[in-house]
């Protein structure tokens, strides 16, 4: 193939690309991106953080196919955190915070998503704790309303537990940071 043919291809692949970011700048979306928001195709920005090992679970899901699986391999609390430090856009303003999830029946788990609003530095603003009731087998939805302060540009999101011993299972699906009213 002729380089000028391969330029073309490319070119394409990269119009392409930039459709998702488009959606992603709607007001009523998702600031968290698709993939770390609904685990449909891949982990994400999620990863391990302490004390666990977590994976696409594929036939788990409270919508579409997929949760993150977070299995607790050690003692005394648990955590998952994003890799994309400082984190996904954000502005200043009300938002609704939300997530899914359930866990190993019996065994008193909290699920706690902390949302940090961080400045365009990645220094944190400000941050807030939602926590689950104790989680059971059934899907719980956890929701709170939260205020970026002025100056926020970047958010931020981890997932943690301060119960768990080795083998139990927390399931986490569809999470969400949306602001909320005009941009
Ligand atoms: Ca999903």
């Amino acid at each position: 193939m002729k380089p000028e043919r391969w330029s073309k291809l490319l070119l394409a692949a990269a119009l392409t690309a930039c459709e998702p970011a488009i959606i992603d700048h709607s007001p009523t979306s998702n600031l968290l991106d698709a993939e770390t928001a609904s685990l449909e195709t891949g982990l994400g920005a999620w990863s391990a953080w302490y004390s666990v090992t977590v994976s696409r679970a594929p036939t788990a899901a409270r919508e579409g196919e997929a949760s993150l699986r977070v299995e607790v391999a050690e003692p005394y609390g648990w955590g998952v955190h994003l890799d994309n430090w400082p984190g996904f856009a954000a502005s200043p303003g009300a938002h609704r915070a939300s997530f899914w999830a359930r866990g190993t029946p019996g065994r008193s788990l909290v699920a706690e998503m902390r949302v940090s609003w961080r400045d365009s530095g990645g220094r944190e603003l400000q941050a807030e704790t939602l926590s689950s009731p104790v989680l059971s087998g059934e899907w719980v939805r956890t929701a709170r309303e939260l205020t970026a302060p002025a100056g926020t540009e970047r958010v931020s999101v981890e997932v943690t537990g301060a119960e768990g011993v080795p083998g139990d299972v927390i399931e986490l699906d569809v999470l969400v940071i949306q602001a909320l009213g005009a941009p």
